[in-house]
């Protein structure tokens, strides 16, 4: 495959901008070779600089559930645009979308809009440890909350690809306040919580992992955090930026039935634009500033462009719900089964993780149940399988300790190329 073109432009970037890209983990640093630039995407497919397409299983890393460029997302942009790109005051789409945000998702009864998810989990344990006074927090091993100073312990997601799951950086002080457990280990977090009476805030937790490749939580695991919360008066926030409209309308929370006191949103509540929002119980929303002493703020919060486009990937997928999320689970289950059965006539050890439109194939022999476990892997395998599939057209997240998302624009015909080139890349990589 020719990439000229993104060779020279990463080799360009390099000069400007850190290891020549925005985010990390697009270097490809864990699987080799240098990054693709893209120059535009429809539907299914991405296509580079040089003219290569792909078929996109990242999907911007979750936001593209209806495919690229969807329509009724491209019109409300740009129909938004005409009015202005910003107004640095409010507008009625903030109160739609509010709206459609306290509908679509069971737990949250107010909603305060961000920029990321980063800036959504950052905001939303500031509430938690004004609302309870508290300042020690708990996150997972191996789970990613953004790059907020409290959440670069044991992170999961770019921090690990890149090898620094502990960013130099965070402060001593700051560090002292996250306590980890592993996730999926609820006897462990019960002892943290024994061993720090009355001064856990929060904890936080990713309700399926999604950065340390595709983690499902284990029977019982999140019934025992809201029982132990609740029992200790702790905020459980469940981080949602992946899962949120994803794993159904009303995101894990609702697949699961189990409420958390707080929720982060991003990705997909932007329709591709860079949104976040944090939400809750209006007893712990109301500590917010203005209606409450919490301070967060943000010049672009609630930007007019960026409401339009989460208004019109949300308004889409609410009123097409049952059909898409059983088309994404089911897109999910054919390939999982087609990979399945290509890795079971290799002698080759895999698991094969997977949650409504979520999946992850890890080179292990261990069943992956948290971070331990997702170390387990041949990552050098995994590099090779990467770039093995490229070739074959087919664009996976650049790191073993990323899930993949799937979109609802896979059709039959995608599904077999990703198949066929499944079978090629494996028999390759083992040949
Ligand atoms: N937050 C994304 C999923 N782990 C990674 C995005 C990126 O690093 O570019």
């Amino acid at each position: 495959m020719k990439i000229d073109k993104s060779t020279a432009l990463f080799n360009q970037a390099k000069k400007f901008i850190p290891g020549g890209v925005n985010s990390p983990v697009r270097a490809f640093k864990a699987v080799g070779g240098d990054p693709l630039f893209f120059k535009r995407a429809r539907g299914a497919y991405m296509y580079d600089e040089d003219g290569n397409a792909f078929i996109d299983m990242i999907n911007s890393w979750g936001p593209m559930i209806l495919g690229h460029a969807h329509e009724d997302v491209e019109k409300a942009i740009v129909d938004a645009v005409k009015s202005s790109p910003s107004f640095g005051a409010p507008g009625q789409r903030e109160v739609e979308i509010a709206e459609v945000i306290v509908d679509m998702v069971p737990s949250i009864d107010k909603v305060r809009m961000v920029n990321s998810g980063t800036e959504a989990t950052m905001s939303a344990i500031r509430v938690a440890r004004g609302f309870t006074g508290r300042d020690k927090i708990i996150k997972f091993e191996g789970c990613y909350h953004g790059h907020g100073d409290s959440f670069l312990i044991s992170a999961g997601s770019g921090a690990v690809t890149m090898g620094t799951p502990d960013s130099p950086g965070v402060t001593k002080g700051t560090a002292q306040d996250t306590l980890t457990a592993p996730y999926n280990d609820l006897e462990a977090v019960v002892h943290l919580v024994d061993r720090n009476p009355g001064e856990i805030a929060a904890i936080i937790v990713e309700p399926v992992a999604g950065n340390m490749g595709c983690i499902p939580p284990k029977a019982g695991f999140l019934e025992g955090l809201r029982e132990l919360c609740d029992r200790e008066g702790i905020v459980l926030i469940f981080d949602e930026v992946m899962t949120g409209f994803r794993l159904s309308r009303g995101g894990a929370q609702e697949l699961f039935d189990v409420r958390p006191d707080m929720t982060t949103l991003g990705k997909i509540i932007g329709g591709g634009l860079p949104v976040g929002a944090y939400g809750g119980k209006g007893e712990i929303m109301d500590f917010v500033s203005p209606q409450g002493p919490v301070y967060q703020a943000g010049t672009l919060s609630g930007n007019p462009v960026a409401m339009a486009a989460g208004l019109a990937i949300l308004n889409h997928l609410n009123e097409h719900a049952s059909e898409i999320y059983s088309k994404l689970s089911k897109t999910t289950a054919h390939l999982v089964e087609g990979y399945n059965e290509t890795l079971d006539d290799l002698e080759l050890p895999y698991v094969i993780n997977h949650v409504g439109s979520m999946y992850s194939l890890f080179f292990t022999d261990q069943e992956v149940t948290d971070f331990q476990t997702a170390k387990s892997c041949d990552t050098e395998l995994f590099g090779k399988y990467f770039r093995a599939m490229l070739n074959q057209g087919i664009y996976l997240a650049p790191s073993q300790f990323e899930t993949l998302f799937v979109s609802a624009v896979l059709t039959e015909k995608e599904v077999e190329l990703i198949l066929a080139a499944n079978k090629a890349a494996l028999q390759e990589i083992t040949g």
